[in-house]
């Protein structure tokens, strides 16, 4: 881990928004690529309090104030990740899935596209098949993409595809899913396209998708 990443790293886990914005703008100062703010400090601080809420060490009002620190962080970040290319390589129609209220890894899955060409449109949070399909009729996405953080949501992702592959539109959406829970083998089994661990590795599934007929 860089100099300075451990500390931010705490500040986000101590729901610290002031001190997570001085270290950002300090690691920028210092010259530290955006990415590695993002991956080395941030997530692992908000990791690291999810382990602990799963142990039953912190509770639910901590994560919400951790989640806070860390968008504060996100913020200062997005200019520099995003709108570097001004061609667009395809639209991607983005959203969580219904149920589920998690937001901040679809929100860094959005700004990596969109810093990388793509146009994206955000659907939020807790988004039915229905209102999928709906959107994709209207904005005739390339790629349809679904975020998923928990295991209880998982089974709601069949249906989104069902409902999009249904309209007019959907039969030539390329599907890609992402979060937590859900994995390659997934995927593969509810015969979804594409699938990506991580934001940056999102960028790169949604070009090998749109790469292939
Ligand atoms: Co919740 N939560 N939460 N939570 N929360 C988890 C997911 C959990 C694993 C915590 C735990 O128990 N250890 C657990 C789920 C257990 C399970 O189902 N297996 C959990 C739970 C249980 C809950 C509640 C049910 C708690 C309750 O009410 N009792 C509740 C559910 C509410 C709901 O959604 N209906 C709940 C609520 C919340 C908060 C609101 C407090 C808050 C969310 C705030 C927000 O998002 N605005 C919250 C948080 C912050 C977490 C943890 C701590 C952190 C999630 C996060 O933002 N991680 C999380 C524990 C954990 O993940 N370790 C937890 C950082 C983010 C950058 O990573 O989201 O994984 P992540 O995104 C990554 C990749 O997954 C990937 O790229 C991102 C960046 O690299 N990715 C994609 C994500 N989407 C992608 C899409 C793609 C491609 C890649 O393509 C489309």
């Amino acid at each position: 881990m860089s100099v300075g990443m451990e500390e931010l790293a705490d500040a986000v886990q101590n729901g610290d928004a002031k001190g997570v914005r001085t270290r950002v703008e300090e690691a920028l100062r210092a010259g530290a690529e955006p990415s590695a703010i993002l991956e080395q400090g941030l997530v692992p601080g908000l990791q690291a309090l999810g382990r602990l809420f799963q142990d039953g060490q912190v509770y639910l009002p901590e994560v919400l104030i951790a989640s806070r620190a860390m968008n504060a962080g996100v913020d200062l970040l997005k200019p520099h990740l995003a709108g570097r290319n001004t061609q667009s390589r395809g639209k991607v129609l983005l959203g969580t899935v219904e149920g589920d209220l998690h937001d901040i890894g679809k929100n860094l899955v959005k700004m990596m596209l969109e810093g990388n060409g793509f146009d994206v449109f955000d659907l939020g949070v807790d988004i039915s098949g229905s209102h999928f399909a709906a959107e994709a009729e209207q904005k005739r996405p390339d790629i349809v993409a679904v975020s998923c953080l928990l295991t209880t949501t998982m089974r709601t992702i069949p249906e989104i595809v069902r409902a999009v592959r249904e309209t007019p539109a959907g039969a030539k959406v390329k599907f890609m899913i992402g979060g937590a829970p859900v994995t390659r083998g997934y995927a593969d089994e509810i015969g979804v396209e594409g699938y990506a661990a991580d934001c940056a590795s999102a960028v790169d599934e949604a070009k090998r998708l749109l790469s292939q007929p």
